[in-house]
């Protein structure tokens, strides 16, 4: 029998890494059991909150390693793969994920073998392959897979207290949600935007669009999770939770309602009719969190986002009609901020009112437009030490935040903010937010889809 093991990293970087789920290694691992059955003996090795020095011996012997790479995780599951190589020699270490897709040469020397692009085909063909001993160094999947040919992603691969968590439906403006049992899904894959600060359209360029579960997958998998682990609701981390178009989302959202489950999600500001906020309401959404990112237009404008500050508000308003919590993520050091922004955003977020206001320092990550062409947004100076892109202000209670770039003086906007004043900036208005009890409490949640 092969023996599989899935390694999830530490994330010790990350103020709870419990908030989120290791999705791609539940549906690969479930793909994995629906191709080989008894066959393969699959684990999944969870390192959240292990040390480093300590993963090995929570590793078991395995005759093939699987790992999905994240650039802030890179270092670690290179350090990993390293030890393992140290205790059992034989046996292979295959990896997919962001960082092995954006850097795929310097990959290739550390795994024996690479997954490009979306998993389901290529990880059944590559372990087939390591059966007969022919593993390859690189399988590339050039199409966008149909989600809907896959059964939902079973969780059984950790224990029901790691999935069913309390916590995860809490609500800044109304008590007792904090006391129910929840965790995440995901429905969807991709997106049809191309932001310049987001990795996802490298990363899904075989895959452009959006592709939705469809509401009858979306009723099973809920089904599952309330008879399997009780759970009273669901968090979805799909960066458009609810699809586009109103014959698509009344669909969605009238699935959701049967369940009875409650559930919190995140969209687009231009994405919300009153009709669809009010169903939202009816079909037990409790949030919804929305990028507003800026409420200045040109920064807006400058990194591709196509939302307009109006519309913003707009939703905004929608939303806290039909009695769903706004939540609104920022970004503070946006190419193209004014000197006033502070006051700006300020103003913005008194008028407007969100339940809470989520805001992140800007950091360019790979695979973003951003990274590739820097001096087309004002940049330079870009630095690839990962280390200095773990933003996060959970930890700025003991550190000083720091950017991963500088604007030229010049840029294509006229002058712009030296890093201390960005910097400035972004721990103002998180102190103003955590004043007014809008930030995150404690600060740092993990959601990343904000960047
Ligand atoms: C859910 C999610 C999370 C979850 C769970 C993460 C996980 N490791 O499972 C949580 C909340 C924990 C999380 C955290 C972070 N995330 Co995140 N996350 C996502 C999100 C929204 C979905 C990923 C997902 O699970 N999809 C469902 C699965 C089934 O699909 P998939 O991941 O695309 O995987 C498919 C293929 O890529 C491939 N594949 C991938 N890996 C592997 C490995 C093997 C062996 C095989 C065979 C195949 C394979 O097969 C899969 C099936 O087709 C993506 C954006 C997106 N929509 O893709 C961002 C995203 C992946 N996250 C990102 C980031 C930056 C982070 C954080 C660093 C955030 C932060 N605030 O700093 C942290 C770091 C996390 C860590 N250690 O996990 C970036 C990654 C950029 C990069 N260069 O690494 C993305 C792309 C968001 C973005 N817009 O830029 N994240």
């Amino acid at each position: 029998m092969l023996r599989i093991g899935f390694i999830f990293p530490s994330s010790e970087y990350l103020y709870d890494p419990f908030k989120g789920d290791p999705h791609t290694h539940f549906q690969i691992l479930t793909v994995l059991e629906n191709a080989f059955g008894g066959a393969v003996s699959l684990s999944l090795v969870d390192l959240r909150g292990i040390k480093r020095e300590f993963a090995i011996y929570h590793i078991p012997e395995c005759d093939l390693y699987l790992h999905s790479v994240y650039t802030l995780d890179y270092e670690e599951q290179a350090s990993i793969v390293r030890a393992l190589r140290k205790n059992y020699p034989k046996a292979k270490h295959l990896a997919g994920g962001p960082h092995a897709s954006i850097f795929e040469e310097e990959a290739r020397k550390l795994f024996d073998s690479l997954v490009i692009g979306e998993g389901e085909n290529s990880i059944v063909q590559a372990v087939k392959d390591v059966m007969s001993g022919s593993l390859k160094a690189v399988y590339r999947q050039t199409e966008a897979v149909d989600i809907n040919r896959y059964p939902y992603p079973l969780r059984k691969f950790l224990p029901a207290s790691s999935i069913a968590r309390r916590g995860m439906l809490t609500l800044n403006n109304k008590p007792g949600f904090d006391k129910l049992l929840g965790t995440t899904v995901m429905f969807s894959r991709g997106c049809p935007y191309s932001c310049d600060f987001c990795a996802m359209p490298q990363i899904k360029a075989a895959g452009p669009g959006i592709r939705y579960r469809s509401p009858e997958l979306v009723e099973e998998e809920m089904a599952y999770l309330k008879r399997e682990y009780h759970l009273d609701g669901v968090s979805l981390l799909d960066e458009i939770g609810i699809p586009p178009g109103k014959a698509k989302a009344s669909r969605f959202l009238e699935a959701m309602g049967r369940t009875g489950m409650y559930w919190r999600a995140q969209c687009r500001v231009d994405g919300i009719s009153p009709e669809i906020a009010r169903l939202a309401a009816q079909a037990k959404c409790i949030a919804l969190g929305m990028g507003v990112e800026s409420v200045w237009q040109k920064s807006l404008d400058s990194i591709n986002k196509r939302i307009d500050v109006e519309t913003a508000k707009r939703t905004i308003g929608l939303l806290k009609e039909a009695g769903i919590e706004v939540r609104i993520y920022m970004i503070a050091g946006l190419p193209g901020e004014p000197e006033d922004i502070v006051e700006r955003t300020w103003r913005f977020i008194e008028e407007t009112g969100p339940d809470m206001v989520l805001l992140s320092l800007f950091t360019v990550r790979p695979g973003t437009e951003i990274f590739n062409h820097p001096g087309k947004f004002g940049i330079k100076n870009l630095t690839t030490d990962w280390d200095k892109t773990r933003n996060m202000y959970g930890r700025y209670s003991k550190e000083t935040p720091v950017l991963n770039f500088e604007y030229e003086a010049e840029t294509p906007w006229g002058k712009s903010l030296s890093n201390e004043t960005i910097i400035a900036n972004y721990l103002e208005l998180q102190s103003r937010l955590n004043r007014k009890r809008l930030g995150t409490v404690p600060p740092g949640d993990t959601n990343c889809a904000s960047g």
